[in-house]
């Protein structure tokens, strides 16, 4: 079974481990990847992977803690997994929304 341990660092965002045996033991790092580009969001990034458009893949949901391209603050994106469970892919992001307005929420 293969399972990844996800790490947001400042200004590096997301890893992924792909362990090697029980107990975990890690191979090498990598960055987690968005159409060809490794995904950056800053700190603040707490990555986590849940299924969360129900179709059996987990997606990635990472919150934004700040935007520098248009000054926002707080918000959450969604990378749909377009990959297998076991290798995972993305090739785009939105923001999650609810009630057509980009969810917002402070760090902390
Ligand atoms: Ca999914």
């Amino acid at each position: 079974m293969t399972r990844v341990l996800v790490i947001g660092f400042v200004l590096l965002i997301v890893y992924v481990f792909p362990s090697m045996a029980e107990p975990p033991a890690f191979g090498s790092m990598s960055y987690v990847q968005c159409a060809g580009d490794s995904i950056d969001i800053g700190f603040f990034s707490d990555p986590v992977f849940v299924d969360f458009d129900g179709d059996g893949l987990k997606d990635l949901i990472v919150g934004q803690y700040f935007d520098e391209a248009v000054s926002n603050y707080g918000k959450m994106r969604f990378y749909k997994n377009i990959g297998t469970s076991a290798d995972p892919s993305f090739d785009s992001w939105i923001y999650i929304q609810a009630d057509g307005a980009d969810i917002e929420c402070s760090a902390g």
